[in-house]
């Protein structure tokens, strides 16, 4: 029996190389508020990611509740989202005031389906909020396009895509604002934390007083601001944990890999699709399983491995929509069913990080092709 194996699993820099950095914060006595670890990380990032906006927080919700607070929308206007996504994506257009209003999910990549964005559309639209779900990207063009064509605004939620390229180009730059998250079970962690990105630095000052309460000086408050600050210890780890991403990326790698051979040739199981010209985040490994075809549910094969002692994920089921404070919301869809119903129980995510080791994979290979 191998020990229990999770769908994350924090990356960690060595603890004797955080404490010179603990040593630093308590000589210095500056704990927060923009201090030297804080501004270190932001420049570290907005050269890694090539934003030239990037602009930290204590964690990516906040960070997506100022994203949509900097757009200005109408108060009450629309804002057309994805079901298959973390609460906090629909939540953040709630707590602005806004009413999110969602789109079926494109079947070959899961993201929101510009088909469904363009029926999703009316007076009230103020805003897409499309999500990079697993890592797979959105369609950019398609969805840029309606953005302009309506006269509405673009945000990426981008938790899934830290470090992802499409053609070269840094993922953090599409649209009006992107959002990161940097929790525990990311790619890149730093505990609890959140980054904003523009492709405008014009957009720092805005996003600087939105994150500090509206704080110009001691005399003057300018926005309606809120405590998105990210603290020491936090952009401490960050800039540890930066130097960790590459490996842990290149062992994903070799870790989709292996899961590909594996499920290749498995009736019924759908792998992820490389998509041209992207560069991969590495941050979900998710799979979608045809119960007919493959004769065993997503569900029967959560069970089998959660008996193995591996414990997949079936993220986002439930859906927003089946959460209470959006039940009965339409799923505005190209279909005549909303795809995201019959795959919301089909898609699992499985263990996804470099604690995954040959035992695992044999196990796993076994719950699949029953060997
Ligand atoms: N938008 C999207 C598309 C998102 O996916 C998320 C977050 C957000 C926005 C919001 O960003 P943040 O405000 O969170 O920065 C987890 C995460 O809490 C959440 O951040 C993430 N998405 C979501 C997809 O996954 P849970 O409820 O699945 O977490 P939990 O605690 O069950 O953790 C999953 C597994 O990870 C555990 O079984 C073990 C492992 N783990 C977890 C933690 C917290 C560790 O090994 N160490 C840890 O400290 O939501």
């Amino acid at each position: 029996m191998t020990s229990p194996l999770f769908v994350a699993k924090p990356v960690l820099p060595k603890l004797e190389d955080f404490i010179p950095y603990l040593e630093e914060i308590w000589r210095s006595e500056v704990l927060t508020n923009n201090g030297p670890f804080h501004q270190k990380l932001e420049q570290a990032l907005e050269s890694y990611l090539g934003a030239p906006c990037a602009m930290l927080f204590n964690n990516g919700t906040i960070a997506l509740l100022v994203a949509l607070k900097m757009l200005d929308l109408p108060p009450g206007s629309e804002v057309i989202t994805t079901p298959l996504t973390f609460a906090a994506t629909a939540h953040s257009i709630t707590w602005n005031g806004l009413k999110p209003v969602f789109a079926d999910v494109d079947p070959e990549t899961l993201t929101i389906d510009p088909k469904a964005v363009e029926k999703a559309i009316t007076a009230k639209t103020s805003a897409i909020l499309a999500v990079h779900v697993y890592g797979t990207v959105c369609d950019t063009v398609k969805l840029q396009d309606i953005a302009n064509r309506n006269g509405i605004r673009l945000i990426y939620d981008a938790a899934h895509v830290f470090g992802t390229t499409i053609s070269g180009v840094p993922i953090g730059t599409f649209g009006d604002v992107s959002v990161f998250s940097f929790h525990a079970t990311k790619l890149f962690n730093t505990f609890e934390g959140g980054l904003i990105t523009t492709q405008s630095a014009i957009d720092k000052d805005r996003v600087y007083f939105l994150r500090n309460f509206g704080i110009k000086n001691e005399e003057e408050v300018v926005d309606i601001g809120i405590n998105g600050k990210m603290n020491e210890m936090q952009a401490a780890i960050g800039l540890l944990n930066l130097q960790l991403v590459n490996r842990e990326r290149a062992i994903r790698a070799e870790l989709r890999r292996d899961y590909n051979n594996i499920l290749h040739n498995v009736a019924g199981i759908r792998t992820p699709k490389e998509q041209s010209g992207v560069s991969n985040s590495e941050q979900y490994y998710h799979i979608v399983i045809d119960p007919v075809v493959f004769s065993r549910s997503r569900d029967d094969i959560y069970k089998e491995l959660k008996q193995a002692g591996i414990f997949s994920r079936k993220y986002f089921h439930p859906i927003c929509t089946d959460f209470s404070p959006y039940k009965g919301n339409v799923i505005h869809s190209a279909y005549e069913e909303p795809y995201v119903e019959t795959v919301k129980t089909r898609v699992l995510c499985l263990p996804f990080h470099s604690g995954v080791t040959e035992d695992h994979l044999k196990l796993i290979d076994q719950v699949f092709n029953r060997r």
